[in-house]
């Protein structure tokens, strides 16, 4: 007979988290609610189970089923994304990107990103991250407007001749243009890798240019818009390039692969090629668009938007900075992040600005009138026009009527 113990104090707090992700409207872009069967997965017993290695080639017995887990997803995202090879062991998609930078460049290696206080990601060459210790960061900015500019970007590499240019965004909220991106790299010679995390979900709907078509490699994580488990995937039409990303996975970065975890890959793969995930991605955009186009006919700056996400300039719309717009915001329920803007003065720890994202909300069902509403909750909290037990009580109201996220 086998004893279940009950750890009260962690069932309390995930209960507790429950009731937040229910009661609150999240509007942080890079989150998502996974279905209830990724998280099952995520939540069995394969947790228990020792893989090192890849199917058909482990270091333990007993892999029989793992083994055929694992095929389905690594199968089930190359369908998705149209690509031929895939890893899907990645813990996150910052492994994800150690591992693609180790299967390309030397260490040393010379990487051309964005500026990251205009978008980019900490792996895409911060002084606090691993990859600006094992690599060369060189970097383009964005142009006035706010977007990328493909003719400097090409100016920049033919000066700083990159051994790799690396596309793909953590706050950047207009489309991509892969093919340019392609085009500047082979007019440098040099690699093209793609890091999706953000718009993946967007990709594998079709509502945005696929970069397997045209990066070395693509990383992406699973569980922004793609909204599966918290984890990452490498993407690469290139035999020689998979082998390499292999072993900078396993052993050189990771040991034994989460196979509960790739499991829910694999689940999320399967819904996100469905017509049901192409309608909720469409909404995700028209939603966003809603939003943003609400805030700025009340004269809010904003950027404009062609994905899930867009930037609200609280500095000069309110006076205050993200950090003091995300505080106020999460007050009354509304759970958003503060981001650095381009050519932005102030410190990360403070910003101009907020990110914010309808990837999350779309999921449960906020539709476009929601999407008003929840511009004018915005825009009445930070200019304080909007009482605080008003605006909770609009908040109660919308996500009452949303899908209700279960606690398991
Ligand atoms: N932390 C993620 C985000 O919020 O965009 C990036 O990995």
């Amino acid at each position: 007979m086998v004893t279940i113990l009950m750890d009260q104090e962690i069932r309390n707090l995930i209960a507790l988290e429950t009731k937040r992700q229910n009661n609150g409207i999240e509007l942080i872009a890079s989150e998502n609610y996974a279905s209830q069967e990724v998280r099952m997965a995520c939540g069995s017993i394969l947790t228990n189970k020792y893989a090192e290695g890849y199917p058909n080639a482990r270091y333990y017995g007993g892999c029989e089923y793992v083994d055929q887990i694992e095929k389905i997803a690594i199968e089930r995202v190359c369908k998705l994304f149209n690509v031929k090879y895939a890893n899907v062991q990645p813990h996150s998609g910052s492994q994800a990107n150690a591992a693609a930078y180790r299967a390309l460049l030397p260490n040393g290696g010379k990487i051309l990103s964005l500026v990251l206080n205009d978008g980019g990601h900490l792996t895409h060459g911060s002084p606090v991250s691993f990859s600006s210790h094992l690599y060369q960061f060189v970097h383009y900015p964005l142009g006035r407007d706010g977007k990328l500019d493909y003719n400097k970007i090409l100016e920049i590499a033919k000066l700083e001749k990159p051994d790799l240019i690396l596309a793909g965004y953590s706050a950047y909220p207009y489309a991509i243009d892969f093919k340019k991106f392609k085009e500047i790299c082979n007019e440098v010679s040099c690699l093209f890798m793609v890091d999706m995390a953000h718009i993946a979900g967007l990709i594998a709907a079709k509502l945005h240019e696929n970069p397997c078509d045209y990066a070395d490699i693509v990383t992406s994580t699973t569980h922004k818009t793609l909204r599966g488990p918290r984890g990452g995937i490498i993407l690469t039409n290139n035999e020689n390039i998979i082998k390499k990303v292999n072993s900078a996975i396993f052993p050189y970065y990771q040991g034994g692969p989460l196979e509960h975890i790739i499991a829910g890959k694999a689940i999320c793969f399967k819904e996100a090629s469905t017509k049901q995930f192409q309608t909720y991605a469409n909404n995700v955009i028209i939603n966003t668009k809603t939003c943003k186009d609400e805030l700025e006919s009340l004269k809010i700056k904003v950027s404009g938007t062609d994905n899930h996400l867009f930037l609200l300039n609280t500095l000069d719309s309110y006076n205050l900075t993200g950090l003091e717009a995300q505080k106020k915001l999460e007050n009354v329920g509304i759970t958003t992040n503060k981001n650095m803007l381009p050519n932005d003065t102030l410190t990360p720890k403070e910003t101009s600005g907020l990110r914010i994202g309808f990837a999350a909300i779309t999921t449960r069902g906020c539709n476009q009138n929601d999407a008003k509403i929840i511009a004018k909750l915005i825009d009445g909290v930070l200019s304080n026009k909007l009482a605080e037990n008003y605006v909770k009580n609009e908040v109660s109201n919308l996500t009452k009527k949303w899908l209700k996220i279960e606690e398991i």
